[in-house]
């Protein structure tokens, strides 16, 4: 609650986007927070903060516990910060306990996950994971036109340590559900076995500016309509590749974007996911194709870029595994889940044994002021994440 009160929303949930002074305000809490509880900072050239507690092992890998701190613009206060506070809550539970582990444990705070800003989305954990290169993501920009690279300076969280120089011996990550299964199931706990594969494809559309008034229908190169006629082809490519696929479109942008004259130019993002591989890629080629089609029969010209992407990730069967016997031993109700949502996760898989713990959030909503959970899912997971990674790390005192 003190970190959702930095940043904050207009109904009452965050609005704490990547590399904005809130953003650096609400790290340099979480490094206060992290200080006091005895770890040190490293911070990475992306910004991403690694916050460690020793090992008795000096060479053992450590065990990482992380999530993100940044949020949509319109986000609620647990997407991302749930997990980063549960990794801090677990080095404090370990220090009141006196417990130790022949592995380090570092909590992290992945920069710009949310990918809101800065597309794509988990853009620090992909150059971490060498899907990036470190000018590409610094030269990504917002739509104002601003780039990565010379927001983190400007907020003072450029790091010295190269990206993905450091090795993991685990990676968990503790994150809301954002999806109503757990909820709907009466389940405490998700065991995360897979997360779903995802391509983000940026449309530009250029049609004829002209008066929405004077030019007479037939005149009209309309790409408005052509975006109105392709979100609906994206739809029924969706509806037709059920169950488990989805796609939509959340942001579009009308050039020159006034009342009364037709736009110009309209660019706008689909996201499209699927957990089966096969369908991602077919539902990709289809809505490319549909959407050439379309723009053609309006004589509206489209071109399409894929400014995000990755394939549906397994999880490391034996972390999944050691989630899912904490959650027994324990007693708590779960289930085994595939995230709807991408994650750091996800990336830091491709380097390093990696998996996740999931709580049900309230309706399943997420990505919206509103987004709740209770105090008793966030502990059930957090307590699971405890036993997981403390496992993980081996426990000699
Ligand atoms: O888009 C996602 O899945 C994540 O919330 N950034
Ligand atoms: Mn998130
Ligand atoms: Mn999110």
């Amino acid at each position: 609650m003190d970190m959702a009160k930095i940043g904050p929303g207009i109904a009452g949930g965050n609005n704490r986007q990547t590399l904005t002074d809130e953003d650096g305000e609400g790290r340099r809490l979480f490094q206060s927070w992290c200080e006091d509880a005895g770890l040190t900072m490293a911070v990475d050239k992306m910004g991403t903060m690694f916050m460690t507690r020793p090992g008795t092992d000096p060479d053992a890998l450590p065990v990482y516990v992380g999530s993100h701190l940044d949020t949509q613009p319109t986000g609620g206060k647990y997407d991302g910060v749930l997990g980063v506070l549960a990794g801090l809550e677990l080095v404090r539970s370990m220090n009141d306990l006196g417990i130790k582990t022949k592995h380090p444990i570092v909590v992290t705070n992945w920069a710009n996950e949310e990918g809101a800003r800065f597309a794509p989305a988990m853009l620090a954990s992909g150059v971490f994971a060498g899907i990036h290169t470190l000018d590409y993501a610094y030269g990504r920009k917002d739509m104002d036109g601003k780039t990565y690279g010379d927001e983190l300076q400007r907020i003072g969280w450029v790091g010295e340590e190269p990206v993905g120089a450091r090795k993991m011996h685990a990676y968990f990550e503790y994150h809301i559900e954002q999806g109503p299964i757990l909820e709907a199931e009466n389940k405490q706990i998700g065991v995360v076995t897979h997360g779903q594969g995802l391509w983000w494809l940026e449309f530009t559309l250029t049609g004829k500016e002209a008066h929405t008034g004077s030019t007479p229908m037939p005149m009209r190169v309309n790409a408005g309509l052509a975006m109105a006629r392709i979100m609906e082809a994206v739809q029924t490519i969706a509806m037709a590749n059920q169950p488990g696929s989805v796609a939509g479109v959340g942001q579009v942008k009308f050039s020159p974007n006034s009342r009364n004259v037709l736009p110009g130019t309209v660019v706008f993002t689909v996201d499209l996911r699927s957990p089966d591989q096969g369908k991602l890629d077919r539902m990709r080629a289809e809505i490319e194709a549909k959407a050439a089609e379309i723009a053609a029969s309006l004589g509206v010209g489209c071109s399409v870029e894929a400014v995000g992407h990755f394939d549906p990730v397994a999880f490391d069967p034996t972390l999944v595994a050691r989630v899912r016997a904490a959650a027994e031993k324990l007693g708590y109700s779960h289930m085994d889940i595939i995230s709807g949502a991408g994650h750091d996760a996800c990336w830091t898989n491709k380097v390093a044994p990696s998996t996740m713990v999931m709580c049900p959030c309230v309706g399943g909503l997420s990505h919206n002021e509103a987004e709740e959970i209770s105090k008793e899912w966030a502990a059930a997971g957090a307590d699971v994440l405890f036993h997981a990674v403390v496992e993980t790390a081996e426990i000699v005192q």
